[in-house]
């Protein structure tokens, strides 16, 4: 394997040690496997019955139907919307948890949480057509808790979803139920996959597509509701500026590393961590607790309140090679089962805390709402435990970081469009992307994945629509990259922006308070964060009288792995949004199903994927894309 394995700094200073201390890696692991196996590449391999495991011969000399019957349309697609189904479960799980706890806090039940921020409960209860007129905050939050969890309540199969329908153009929705891909309730939709996809069910791949697309906007439903919610309790983020890397561990702190997804854990991990600064200062920690954030609970923190970004995916092992993190406290979703062996290999906690999610090998801490100020403390009260039993001489934090700003929310962009025309904020976006000074926006999303050298995908296609006068927009571990590699600074915007971005960009920040640009790419936070990037196009669409799908607009995950990955790509199509995938996806043993995803979804709805493995390929084919937009729009 000559491939690069990444294109992080710090992995330079920490793989040699790896070997050195006999840590295995992703990248070990991944060399291991190969030759993958290429059934299971095509999609064409199902395990749903214990007849099987079946497989189909993709060259067409073996069999061409399973045991039961099923041909490589029918196993790709069950395949393909399994995926999405769990992408779903796991984005709208995180989405009830946030709104029982909202529930909770109007009932006055958990002391651990409020609500942060009141203009932007209202501004929920708004969009969700609820009256809140002579109503104080409590009776808001349990109103909005209520007709929140009534999306995973609902029998009615022809009422749409709450939050769905509050988050789309009326056209959008309108050409969705036409489809009868509207869901009506998250966890019947979720269900309703795994049992159409059970031995003898839905053999239709059209059919079961459909049904995918259904369960994809069930996943949109479900991060909707997680973003907004976690706002009115945590606070909407505005900009910061913070940094990212490896290097934000600090040699003489308690380093406590936040992983996994949900805030409900990391807000009150920080809270406490800085009630017991002192602690950790008497344990001999002159620089006291630091926190620093690992994947999507790093990007919720960091777009909050400005905490510093330690690892995106693939580096999340490499944070603990440091020898630096003291604990690493973990909750929900793309935590590597490696974690607990590499961090006994040093002094590290690697503490779990949700009963539905635990490690072999780490360290459990039940967390639950009621009683979350005593778990957090624990888990701080551990990690300083575990500092006094670090080895200095083991210690290697690499000398990297970079500065980020961000923290760019719906608000805050609109805020800071609002400075250069207050009356109508979109307005001064909207005329820019008129007289083509910026061509379109690109979306970018979604994880790193072993397939690429690490950020590389990313950081390429970045800097090609960068310097095309591409507005930027990230979230998830693509966020995480653009942070590490310096793109969310000002002086990327002035470096790699083509001349017409750049004067948009300057002007905007500037008007802002910025002195000078807005960074090159707009950090809006986490993976479930996504729906503030449809919120903004929402807006602008809706001011244009245009649909989704006639908008300049393209995203893009140049190096998507997990299923969550699959569910976000497929609503994304379903919204109209035409969608670059970087790695491959598994569906292409079926040309069927590869034909209704990359094609025929554009005449259903406008949005189709788009699969482009040569990142500097993929920005090509976004820009062309983006131009038959505005062709279309006659701009
Ligand atoms: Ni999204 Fe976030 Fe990262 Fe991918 Fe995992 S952390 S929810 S799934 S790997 S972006
Ligand atoms: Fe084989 Fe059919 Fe069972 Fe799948 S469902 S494992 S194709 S027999």
């Amino acid at each position: 394997m000559t491939m690069k394995l990444t294109t992080d700094p710090s992995a330079a200073t920490l793989l040699p040690i790896a070997k050195k201390e006999g840590v295995s890696t992703v990248w070990d692991r991944h060399r291991a496997m190969q030759p993958q196996c290429g059934f299971g590449q095509l999609g064409v391999c199902c395990r749903i019955c214990w007849k099987g495991p079946c497989r189909i011969d993709p060259f067409g000399d073996g069999p061409q139907r399973g045991i039961c019957g099923a041909d490589a349309d029918t196993i790709v697609a069950r395949n393909v919307i399994r995926m999405i189904a769990a992408g779903a479960a796991g984005h709208s799980e995180h989405g009830r948890h946030v709104a029982l706890a909202l529930q909770g806090v109007a009932e006055g039940r958990l002391p651990a949480y409020q609500i942060r921020d009141e203009a932007k409960l209202r501004a929920v209860a708004a969009k969700l057509d609820i009256c809140t007129e002579g109503q104080d905050i409590p009776a808001i939050a349990a109103a909005v808790a209520k007709a929140t969890l009534e999306d995973f309540q609902n029998q009615d199969h022809d009422a749409p979803c709450n939050w769905i329908e509050a988050s789309l153009t009326k056209k959008r929705l309108e050409r969705l139920q036409a489809l009868h891909v509207l869901p009506h309730n998250i966890d019947a939709v979720i269900t309703q996959i795994m049992g159409r996809t059970l031995v003898g069910c839905d053999a239709d791949p059209v059919n079961l597509i459909l049904g995918g697309i259904k369960g994809a906007l069930a996943d949109f439903d479900g991060m909707c509701l997680a973003t907004e919610l976690s706002d009115a309790l945590f606070g909407t983020p505005s900009p910061v500026i913070t940094a990212a890397n490896l290097g934000v561990i600090k040699p003489d702190a308690v380093n406590i590393a936040v992983h996994g997804h949900n805030p409900l854990l990391s807000e009150v991990v920080c809270e406490v961590a800085g009630q017991m600064d002192e602690e950790a200062r008497k344990a001999g920690a002159k620089d006291g607790i630091n926190i620093v954030g690992i994947c999507c609970t790093g990007n919720e923190v960091m777009v909050r309140h400005g905490i510093p970004l330690a690892a995106n995916y693939l580096s999340q092992e490499l944070a603990l090679i440091t020898g630096a993190v003291d604990a690493m406290v973990v909750d929900v979703q793309c935590i590597m089962p490696s974690v607990s062996e590499i961090g006994a290999c040093f002094h590290t906690a690697v503490i779990t805390t949700m009963a539905e999610n635990k490690i072999p090998g780490a360290t459990h801490v039940d967390f639950k709402e009621e009683t979350a100020l005593e778990s957090a403390r624990r888990i701080v009260a551990t990690a300083i435990d575990a500092y006094k039993r670090r080895d200095p001489r083991r210690v290697n934090i690499p000398d990297f970081k970079q500065t980020a700003i961000v923290g760019f929310g719906v608000e805050s962009v609109v805020g800071a469009l609002a400075t250069l025309n207050a009356e109508d904020p979109l307005q001064p976006l909207i005329e820019n992307i008129a007289n083509g000074n910026i061509r379109g926006i690109a979306l970018f999303a979604g994880c790193n994945s072993t397939q690429v050298a690490q950020d590389s995908s990313f950081v390429t296609m970045a800097k090609k629509l960068a310097a095309n006068n591409v507005l930027m927009l990230a979230t998830g571990c693509g966020a995480g990259s653009f942070a590490k590699h310096g793109l969310m600074t000002q002086e990327a915007t002035l470096e790699y922006a083509g001349d017409s971005l750049k004067a948009v960009l300057t002007a905007i920040g500037t008007s802002a308070g910025l002195n000078g640009p807005l960074p090159l790419v707009l950090h809006m936070g986490s993976c479930v964060d996504n729906s503030r990037a449809v919120q903004v196009a929402v807006a602008v669409a809706d001011k244009l009288g245009v649909d989704l799908d006639q908008l300049p607009l393209v995203a893009s995950a140049p190096e998507a792995m997990s299923e969550k990955a699959v569910a976000i790509g497929t609503w994304s199509v379903a919204l109209g949004i035409p969608t670059h995938l970087g790695t491959m996806p598994q569906v292409t043993g079926s040309a069927k199903v590869t034909e209704l995803l990359t094609q025929t979804a554009k005449d259903l709805l406008g949005g189709y994927f788009l699969v482009e493995l040569d990142p500097n390929l993929a920005a090509d084919k976004l820009l062309e894309v983006i131009e038959e937009r505005r062709k279309g729009l006659g701009i």
